[in-house]
C-alpha cells in the first residue's frame, strides 16, 4: 500500500461523528486510487478488521460488474468497505439488499424517490445514481469475508456522467458533502448489518420489496446469455428475486447480467 497517498483519519469515528458499533470503526481516506474494493480487498487478506472502510475522491480503475467500468470523476462517493458475516455464499444477495436500502434510506433523507433495482443499482426516476460491487473470498458453505463497494453519484457534474446517469446535486439542486453522505449511509449500514446478524429477514425483505423498483413488474432477465421473461413478485428470504413465468413457473435468481422491464406490460 503507497503510504505517501494514504491519509487514516487517526480518530476516526470521533472525526465522522458516527454512530455505528461494527462500520467504519476505522476508515483509510484516500484522493486517488484505481479501486477501493482493490485496496480494501488487500486490506481484508491482511486481516483488516470487520467494518474497515475504504474512501477514495477519485478512482482511476472504478468497477462494476463482469469487467464493467464505474466512472469515478470527482464529485461522487467512492467508498468499500469489509465484512465477515456467518453466512454461506449463497445468502450474499441479502448483504446486496441491505447495501441498497442503506443507499436508498440515506438519498430519502435528502428528499429523494430513491429506487433498488435489483441486483445492485439505486435509480431515480429511472436514472442511475448509485451502483454496488460485491467481491468475495469464500469456502464451498462459507464466507471468508466480503468487500462491499458502493458508488453514488453525489456532485458529479452531469457531462462526467455516463448516458442513463444521474447524480444527487441533478436531482435535488442540494449540495451534501460527501463526508455527509458518507456518515449517513454508514450508519445505515450498521443498522442494517445488525438487523441481518439479529436474523431479521422478513423485516428487510419487506423494506426492499417496498423500494423495489420491479415488483409485478414484467421483466426480461439474462443470466449466462439464457433469456427468460415474466412477472416479478419480490425476494425470498435468501434475498433471491422471485419470478413467474407465463407458463405459471416460479423461478428464483440470485444474480442477473442484465434486467430490463418489458415496457409491454400484457397479461399473464
Ligand atoms: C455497478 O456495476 O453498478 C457497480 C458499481 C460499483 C462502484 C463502486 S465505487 C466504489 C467501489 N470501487 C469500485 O471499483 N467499484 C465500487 P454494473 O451493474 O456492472 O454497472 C456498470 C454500468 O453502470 C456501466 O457499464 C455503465 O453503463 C454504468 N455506469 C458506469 N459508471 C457510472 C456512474 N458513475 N453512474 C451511473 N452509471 C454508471
Amino acid at each position: 500500500m503507497d503510504e505517501g497517498i494514504l491519509r487514516v483519519f487517526q480518530e476516526h469515528k470521533k472525526n465522522l461523528s458516527l454512530k455505528t458499533s461494527v462500520i467504519g470503526q476505522k476508515i483509510y481516506y484516500y484522493h486517488k486510487l484505481n479501486s477501493t474494493n482493490d485496496t480494501a480487498f488487500e486490506l481484508a487478506i491482511n486481516n483488516a478488521k470487520e467494518g474497515t472502510v475504504v474512501v477514495s475522491d477519485i478512482q482511476t480503475k472504478g468497477k462494476g460488474r463482469l469487467g464493467r467500468v464505474w466512472h469515478s470523476p470527482i464529485g461522487g462517493l467512492y467508498f468499500s468497505f469489509i465484512l465477515r458475516p456467518l453466512l454461506a455464499p449463497f445468502n450474499v444477495n441479502l448483504i446486496t439488499l441491505i447495501v441498497a436500502l442503506s443507499a436508498c434510506r440515506a438519498l430519502e433523507k435528502i428528499g429523494l424517490k430513491p429506487q433498488i433495482k435489483w441486483p445492485n443499482d439505486i435509480i431515480i426516476a429511472e436514472k442511475k445514481i448509485c451502483g454496488i460491487l460485491i467481491e468475495m473470498d469464500s469456502e464451498a458453505d462459507r464466507i471468508k469475508f466480503l468487500v462491499v463497494g458502493i458508488g453514488i453519484n453525489n456532485e458529479t457534474a452531469q457531462h462526467d456522467l455516463p448516458h442513463g446517469a444521474t447524480s444527487v446535486y441533478e436531482e435535488s439542486g442540494i449540495k451534501i458533502s460527501n463526508r455527509e453522505l458518507l456518515k449517513v449511509v454508514l450508519e445505515n449500514l450498521d443498522e442494517y448489518y445488525l438487523m441481518l446478524v439479529d436474523k431479521k429477514m422478513q423485516k428487510i425483505i419487506k423494506e426492499a420489496e417496498s423500494f423495489s423498483s420491479l415488483l409485478n413488474k414484467r421483466v426480461r432477465i439474462t443470466v449466462a446469455k439464457k433469456e427468460t421473461e415474466g412477472r416479478v413478485f419480490g425476494f425470498d428470504s435468501n434475498g433471491a428475486l422471485i419470478l413467474k413465468r407465463n407458463n405459471g413457473k416460479v423461478e428464483k435468481y440470485f444474480s442477473a447480467d442484465n434486467l430490463r422491464i418489458v415496457k409491454n406490460q400484457g397479461s399473464d
